[in-house]
Protein backbone atom coordinates (compact mmCIF):
# COMPACT_ATOMS: atom_id res chain seq x y z
CA UNK A 1 0.00 0.00 0.00
CA UNK A 2 3.11 2.42 0.89
CA UNK A 3 4.26 1.71 -2.67
CA UNK A 4 0.74 2.58 -4.44
CA UNK A 5 0.90 5.74 -2.25
CA UNK A 6 3.49 6.82 -3.18
CA UNK A 7 3.31 6.21 -6.94
CA UNK A 8 -0.27 7.94 -6.60
CA UNK A 9 1.39 10.48 -5.18
CA UNK A 10 4.42 11.24 -8.20
CA UNK A 11 1.14 10.87 -10.70
CA UNK A 12 -0.33 13.85 -9.35
CA UNK A 13 2.67 16.10 -9.11
CA UNK A 14 3.51 15.09 -12.27
CA UNK A 15 -0.36 16.12 -13.47
CA UNK A 16 -0.76 18.37 -16.34
CA UNK A 17 -3.90 20.31 -17.01
CA UNK A 18 -5.03 22.42 -19.64
CA UNK A 19 -7.97 23.97 -18.38
CA UNK A 20 -10.21 24.28 -15.08
CA UNK A 21 -12.23 21.17 -16.54
CA UNK A 22 -9.48 19.33 -16.54
CA UNK A 23 -8.44 20.15 -12.80
CA UNK A 24 -11.85 19.77 -11.40
CA UNK A 25 -11.28 16.57 -13.03
CA UNK A 26 -8.21 15.53 -10.65
CA UNK A 27 -10.26 16.84 -8.10
CA UNK A 28 -13.01 14.16 -8.57
CA UNK A 29 -10.82 11.21 -9.59
CA UNK A 30 -9.33 12.19 -6.13
CA UNK A 31 -11.39 13.84 -3.87
CA UNK A 32 -14.94 12.85 -5.30
CA UNK A 33 -17.01 10.59 -3.32
CA UNK A 34 -15.96 7.24 -5.11
CA UNK A 35 -12.86 8.66 -5.56
CA UNK A 36 -8.90 7.02 -4.80
CA UNK A 37 -8.58 8.71 -1.32
CA UNK A 38 -12.10 7.27 -0.26
CA UNK A 39 -11.02 3.68 -1.55
CA UNK A 40 -7.91 4.26 0.28
CA UNK A 41 -9.13 4.81 3.53
CA UNK A 42 -11.32 1.71 3.52
CA UNK A 43 -8.31 -0.02 2.56
CA UNK A 44 -6.56 1.44 5.27
CA UNK A 45 -8.55 0.35 8.21
CA UNK A 46 -6.48 -3.44 6.92
CA UNK A 47 -3.37 -1.69 7.15
CA UNK A 48 -0.99 -3.99 10.45
CA UNK A 49 -0.62 -1.72 13.28
CA UNK A 50 2.97 -1.29 12.76
CA UNK A 51 2.82 0.26 9.61
CA UNK A 52 -0.53 2.64 10.66
CA UNK A 53 1.46 5.70 11.35
CA UNK A 54 3.83 5.32 8.55
CA UNK A 55 0.92 5.03 5.83
CA UNK A 56 -1.33 7.18 7.54
CA UNK A 57 0.88 10.28 6.82
CA UNK A 58 1.53 9.03 3.44
CA UNK A 59 -2.13 9.29 3.15
CA UNK A 60 -2.49 12.83 4.20
CA UNK A 61 0.82 13.66 1.99
CA UNK A 62 -1.47 12.31 -0.84
CA UNK A 63 -4.72 14.09 -0.02
CA UNK A 64 -3.05 17.33 0.79
CA UNK A 65 -0.94 17.65 -2.79
CA UNK A 66 -4.16 16.57 -4.38
CA UNK A 67 -5.95 19.57 -2.87
CA UNK A 68 -2.96 22.01 -3.60
CA UNK A 69 -2.65 21.12 -6.95
CA UNK A 70 -6.56 21.56 -7.79
CA UNK A 71 -6.27 24.98 -5.95
CA UNK A 72 -3.31 26.34 -7.75
CA UNK A 73 -4.45 25.01 -11.12
CA UNK A 74 -7.97 26.34 -10.71
CA UNK A 75 -6.24 29.69 -9.63
CA UNK A 76 -4.18 29.54 -12.55
CA UNK A 77 -7.04 29.43 -14.82
CA UNK A 78 -8.91 31.77 -12.92
CA UNK A 79 -6.50 34.21 -13.90
CA UNK A 80 -6.34 33.58 -17.17
CA UNK A 81 -10.07 34.14 -17.94
CA UNK A 82 -10.06 37.47 -16.44
CA UNK A 83 -6.72 38.31 -18.17
CA UNK A 84 -8.73 37.52 -21.69
CA UNK A 85 -11.72 39.90 -20.46
CA UNK A 86 -9.04 42.68 -20.30
CA UNK A 87 -8.15 41.95 -24.10
CA UNK A 88 -11.70 41.12 -25.25
CA UNK A 89 -12.29 45.17 -24.07
CA UNK A 90 -9.08 46.72 -25.61
CA UNK A 91 -10.89 49.62 -27.30
CA UNK A 92 -7.61 50.18 -29.33
CA UNK A 93 -8.11 47.03 -31.26
CA UNK A 94 -9.01 47.87 -35.01
CA UNK A 95 -12.83 47.27 -35.95
CA UNK A 96 -13.44 44.00 -37.26
CA UNK A 97 -15.96 45.34 -39.36
CA UNK A 98 -18.65 43.52 -41.99
CA UNK A 99 -19.36 44.84 -45.37
CA UNK A 100 -22.20 45.39 -46.10
CA UNK A 101 -24.14 44.02 -49.46
CA UNK A 102 -26.15 46.80 -51.21
CA UNK A 103 -29.64 46.33 -52.41
CA UNK A 104 -29.62 45.85 -56.45
CA UNK A 105 -30.92 48.87 -58.25
CA UNK A 106 -33.87 47.24 -59.89
CA UNK A 107 -35.30 46.43 -55.79
CA UNK A 108 -34.22 49.74 -54.84
CA UNK A 109 -36.49 51.75 -58.24
CA UNK A 110 -39.32 49.28 -58.07
CA UNK A 111 -39.59 49.07 -53.88
CA UNK A 112 -39.65 53.40 -54.32
CA UNK A 113 -42.57 53.07 -57.72
CA UNK A 114 -44.35 50.65 -55.16
CA UNK A 115 -44.21 52.95 -52.01
CA UNK A 116 -44.76 56.10 -54.04
CA UNK A 117 -48.26 54.79 -55.02
CA UNK A 118 -48.77 52.86 -51.51
CA UNK A 119 -49.14 56.16 -50.19
CA UNK A 120 -52.11 57.05 -51.95
CA UNK A 121 -54.26 53.80 -51.18
CA UNK A 122 -52.44 50.68 -54.02
CA UNK A 123 -51.77 47.75 -52.51
CA UNK A 124 -49.26 45.21 -53.90
CA UNK A 125 -50.95 41.89 -55.36
CA UNK A 126 -48.54 39.31 -57.02
CA UNK A 127 -49.05 36.41 -59.13
CA UNK A 128 -47.79 33.27 -61.07
CA UNK A 129 -44.89 34.17 -63.93
CA UNK A 130 -46.15 30.75 -65.33
CA UNK A 131 -49.80 31.62 -66.86
CA UNK A 132 -52.20 30.16 -69.20
CA UNK A 133 -53.74 31.97 -72.22
CA UNK A 134 -56.63 33.45 -70.63
CA UNK A 135 -54.90 35.29 -68.13
CA UNK A 136 -52.08 36.87 -70.00
CA UNK A 137 -54.24 37.38 -73.43
CA UNK A 138 -57.18 36.17 -73.65
CA UNK A 139 -59.01 38.16 -71.00
CA UNK A 140 -56.72 41.04 -71.47
CA UNK A 141 -58.61 41.44 -75.20
CA UNK A 142 -55.66 40.05 -77.19
CA UNK A 143 -57.31 38.86 -80.30
CA UNK A 144 -56.43 35.65 -81.37
CA UNK A 145 -54.03 36.33 -83.85
CA UNK A 146 -52.04 39.22 -82.27
CA UNK A 147 -48.58 38.59 -82.70
CA UNK A 148 -47.59 38.66 -78.90
CA UNK A 149 -49.41 35.22 -79.10
CA UNK A 150 -46.63 34.18 -81.59
CA UNK A 151 -43.64 32.04 -80.73
CA UNK A 152 -41.63 34.09 -81.28
CA UNK A 153 -42.52 36.86 -79.01
CA UNK A 154 -43.56 34.45 -75.60
CA UNK A 155 -42.05 31.72 -74.20
CA UNK A 156 -44.33 28.57 -74.28
CA UNK A 157 -43.81 25.93 -71.75
CA UNK A 158 -43.29 22.88 -73.28
CA UNK A 159 -44.24 24.00 -76.66
CA UNK A 160 -47.72 24.11 -75.12
CA UNK A 161 -50.00 26.71 -76.49
CA UNK A 162 -51.94 27.20 -73.50
CA UNK A 163 -49.42 28.01 -70.80
CA UNK A 164 -46.62 30.43 -71.28
CA UNK A 165 -44.30 32.65 -69.08
CA UNK A 166 -46.48 35.43 -68.45
CA UNK A 167 -45.28 38.61 -70.95
CA UNK A 168 -47.02 41.31 -68.55
CA UNK A 169 -47.85 41.70 -65.15
CA UNK A 170 -51.57 42.40 -66.23
CA UNK A 171 -52.14 38.84 -65.67
CA UNK A 172 -51.99 39.75 -62.17
CA UNK A 173 -54.74 41.96 -62.25
CA UNK A 174 -57.22 39.95 -64.07
CA UNK A 175 -57.08 37.29 -61.35
CA UNK A 176 -57.62 40.49 -58.88
CA UNK A 177 -60.43 41.44 -60.45
CA UNK A 178 -61.69 37.79 -60.87
CA UNK A 179 -61.35 37.96 -57.46
CA UNK A 180 -62.54 40.62 -55.93
CA UNK A 181 -65.19 43.28 -56.52
CA UNK A 182 -64.57 47.09 -56.82
CA UNK A 183 -63.37 49.58 -55.50
CA UNK A 184 -60.10 48.40 -56.48
CA UNK A 185 -56.71 50.14 -56.25
CA UNK A 186 -53.44 47.65 -56.82
CA UNK A 187 -50.45 47.52 -58.06
CA UNK A 188 -48.47 44.57 -59.15
CA UNK A 189 -44.40 44.57 -59.09
CA UNK A 190 -42.42 41.79 -60.97
CA UNK A 191 -40.59 39.65 -63.52
CA UNK A 192 -42.02 39.26 -66.97
CA UNK A 193 -40.24 37.41 -70.27
CA UNK A 194 -40.20 38.34 -74.09
CA UNK A 195 -38.73 36.22 -76.47
CA UNK A 196 -36.17 38.91 -77.82
CA UNK A 197 -32.73 39.16 -78.61
CA UNK A 198 -30.60 40.77 -75.81
CA UNK A 199 -28.92 44.15 -76.48
CA UNK A 200 -28.18 47.31 -74.47
CA UNK A 201 -31.64 48.11 -74.74
CA UNK A 202 -33.91 44.92 -74.32
CA UNK A 203 -33.80 41.59 -72.76
CA UNK A 204 -35.60 38.49 -72.44
CA UNK A 205 -36.55 39.25 -68.53
CA UNK A 206 -37.54 42.42 -67.41
CA UNK A 207 -39.09 44.15 -64.57
CA UNK A 208 -42.70 45.59 -64.45
CA UNK A 209 -44.60 47.76 -62.23
CA UNK A 210 -48.49 48.06 -63.27
CA UNK A 211 -51.47 49.45 -61.06
CA UNK A 212 -55.01 49.59 -61.63
CA UNK A 213 -57.88 51.30 -60.40
CA UNK A 214 -61.36 50.90 -60.37
CA UNK A 215 -64.29 52.13 -59.22
CA UNK A 216 -67.46 54.22 -59.97
CA UNK A 217 -66.61 57.37 -61.72
CA UNK A 218 -63.22 57.04 -62.48
CA UNK A 219 -61.91 58.72 -65.02
CA UNK A 220 -59.37 60.14 -67.47
CA UNK A 221 -58.44 63.56 -65.45
CA UNK A 222 -58.43 60.72 -62.47
CA UNK A 223 -55.69 58.82 -64.56
CA UNK A 224 -53.33 62.11 -65.44
CA UNK A 225 -53.26 63.54 -61.73
CA UNK A 226 -52.32 60.17 -60.82
CA UNK A 227 -49.31 60.07 -63.09
CA UNK A 228 -48.57 63.51 -62.02
CA UNK A 229 -48.30 63.07 -58.61
CA UNK A 230 -46.56 59.54 -59.08
CA UNK A 231 -44.09 62.17 -62.10
CA UNK A 232 -43.27 64.83 -59.28
CA UNK A 233 -42.54 61.99 -56.60
CA UNK A 234 -40.17 59.96 -58.62
CA UNK A 235 -38.40 62.67 -60.78
CA UNK A 236 -38.56 65.60 -58.60
CA UNK A 237 -41.56 68.41 -58.11
CA UNK A 238 -40.55 70.62 -61.09
CA UNK A 239 -41.18 67.62 -63.45
CA UNK A 240 -43.97 67.74 -66.09
CA UNK A 241 -45.84 65.13 -67.79
CA UNK A 242 -47.43 64.71 -71.32
CA UNK A 243 -49.23 62.31 -72.84
CA UNK A 244 -49.53 61.09 -76.01
CA UNK A 245 -52.39 58.91 -77.81
CA UNK A 246 -51.58 54.97 -78.24
CA UNK A 247 -53.06 51.93 -78.75
CA UNK A 248 -52.90 48.69 -76.08
CA UNK A 249 -55.23 45.54 -77.01
CA UNK A 250 -56.61 46.20 -73.03
CA UNK A 251 -57.54 50.19 -72.51
CA UNK A 252 -59.15 52.33 -74.64
CA UNK A 253 -58.28 55.32 -74.89
CA UNK A 254 -54.34 54.25 -74.13
CA UNK A 255 -51.52 56.67 -74.53
CA UNK A 256 -47.66 56.72 -73.36
CA UNK A 257 -46.61 59.32 -71.02
CA UNK A 258 -43.44 61.23 -71.16
CA UNK A 259 -41.55 63.22 -68.30
CA UNK A 260 -39.76 65.99 -69.05
CA UNK A 261 -35.84 65.29 -69.25
CA UNK A 262 -34.50 66.05 -65.35
CA UNK A 263 -31.09 66.09 -66.95
CA UNK A 264 -31.39 68.92 -69.22
CA UNK A 265 -34.49 70.43 -67.22
CA UNK A 266 -36.51 69.84 -70.92
CA UNK A 267 -33.86 72.36 -73.06
CA UNK A 268 -32.57 68.94 -75.10
CA UNK A 269 -29.49 66.50 -74.59
CA UNK A 270 -28.55 63.54 -75.65
CA UNK A 271 -30.57 61.46 -73.02
CA UNK A 272 -33.82 62.56 -74.11
CA UNK A 273 -32.48 63.00 -78.41
CA UNK A 274 -32.67 66.90 -77.32
CA UNK A 275 -36.90 66.23 -77.53
CA UNK A 276 -37.18 67.60 -74.23
CA UNK A 277 -39.05 64.36 -72.84
CA UNK A 278 -38.67 60.64 -71.71
CA UNK A 279 -41.77 58.05 -72.31
CA UNK A 280 -41.41 56.21 -69.01
CA UNK A 281 -44.58 54.53 -69.00
CA UNK A 282 -48.25 53.01 -70.91
CA UNK A 283 -51.70 53.71 -69.83
CA UNK A 284 -55.33 53.74 -70.82
CA UNK A 285 -58.78 53.78 -69.56
CA UNK A 286 -59.49 49.57 -69.15
CA UNK A 287 -61.18 48.66 -71.90
CA UNK A 288 -65.03 47.58 -71.26
CA UNK A 289 -64.69 44.03 -72.42
CA UNK A 290 -61.50 43.36 -69.93
CA UNK A 291 -63.89 44.63 -67.60
CA UNK A 292 -66.63 42.16 -68.36
CA UNK A 293 -64.15 39.36 -69.34
CA UNK A 294 -63.22 39.50 -65.28
CA UNK A 295 -66.61 39.82 -63.95
CA UNK A 296 -66.88 43.39 -63.36
CA UNK A 297 -70.08 45.24 -64.77
CA UNK A 298 -68.75 48.02 -67.12
CA UNK A 299 -72.04 49.96 -67.27
CA UNK A 300 -71.02 50.49 -63.33
CA UNK A 301 -67.84 50.83 -63.08
CA UNK A 302 -64.81 52.44 -64.74
CA UNK A 303 -60.67 51.75 -64.50
CA UNK A 304 -57.86 52.89 -65.40
CA UNK A 305 -54.27 51.18 -65.87
CA UNK A 306 -50.87 51.58 -66.28
CA UNK A 307 -47.78 49.48 -66.54
CA UNK A 308 -43.88 50.32 -66.68
CA UNK A 309 -40.10 48.40 -67.08
CA UNK A 310 -38.28 48.82 -64.07
CA UNK A 311 -34.99 48.49 -65.96
CA UNK A 312 -35.90 51.48 -68.15
CA UNK A 313 -36.78 54.10 -65.35
CA UNK A 314 -33.80 52.72 -63.46
CA UNK A 315 -31.62 53.55 -66.44
CA UNK A 316 -32.99 57.38 -66.09
CA UNK A 317 -32.36 57.75 -62.82
CA UNK A 318 -29.22 56.07 -62.24
CA UNK A 319 -27.50 57.14 -65.73
CA UNK A 320 -27.17 53.49 -66.71
CA UNK A 321 -26.30 53.19 -69.98
CA UNK A 322 -26.58 49.28 -70.80
CA UNK A 323 -29.03 46.83 -70.05
CA UNK A 324 -27.06 43.56 -69.33
CA UNK A 325 -25.11 45.92 -66.18
CA UNK A 326 -28.41 44.33 -64.30
CA UNK A 327 -28.26 40.65 -65.10
CA UNK A 328 -23.99 40.31 -65.18
CA UNK A 329 -24.27 40.71 -60.66
CA UNK A 330 -20.69 42.55 -61.44
CA UNK A 331 -19.29 44.31 -57.98
CA UNK A 332 -18.19 47.04 -59.47
CA UNK A 333 -21.73 48.00 -60.71
CA UNK A 334 -23.19 46.95 -57.73
CA UNK A 335 -21.38 48.44 -55.09
CA UNK A 336 -22.43 52.22 -56.14
CA UNK A 337 -26.24 52.11 -55.28
CA UNK A 338 -27.04 52.13 -51.46
CA UNK A 339 -30.63 53.11 -50.56
CA UNK A 340 -32.88 53.13 -47.17
CA UNK A 341 -35.51 50.28 -49.46
C1 LIG B 1 -49.79 49.03 -69.74
C2 LIG B 1 -50.39 50.05 -70.47
C3 LIG B 1 -51.75 50.24 -70.34
C4 LIG B 1 -52.67 47.54 -67.96
C5 LIG B 1 -53.96 47.12 -68.18
C6 LIG B 1 -54.25 46.30 -67.13
C7 LIG B 1 -55.51 45.57 -66.89
F1 LIG B 1 -55.26 44.37 -66.37
F2 LIG B 1 -56.21 46.22 -66.02
F3 LIG B 1 -56.20 45.46 -67.99
N1 LIG B 1 -53.21 46.26 -66.33
N2 LIG B 1 -52.23 47.03 -66.86
C8 LIG B 1 -51.89 48.44 -68.81
C9 LIG B 1 -52.50 49.44 -69.49
C10 LIG B 1 -50.54 48.23 -68.91
O1 LIG B 1 -48.45 48.75 -69.79
C11 LIG B 1 -47.64 49.41 -70.71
Amino acid sequence: MKQKIESLISNVNSFIAENADHAEQLRLKYLGKKGILNDLFVEFKNVPAEQRKEVGLLLNDLKNNVQDKVNTLKEKFEQGKSENKKESIDLSLPVDYKVLGTRHPISIVRNEIVSIFSKIGFVVSEGPEIENDWHNFSALNFPPEHPARDMQDTFFIEKNPDIALRTHTSSVQVRVMEGSKPPIRTISPGRVFRNEAISARAHCIFHQVEGLYIDKDVSFADLKQTLLYFAKEMFGEKTQIRLRPSYFPFTEPSAEMDVSCNICGGKGCNVCKYTGWLEILGCGMVDPNVLENCGIDSKEYTGFAFGMGVERITMLKYSVKDLRLYFENDLRFLNQFESAY
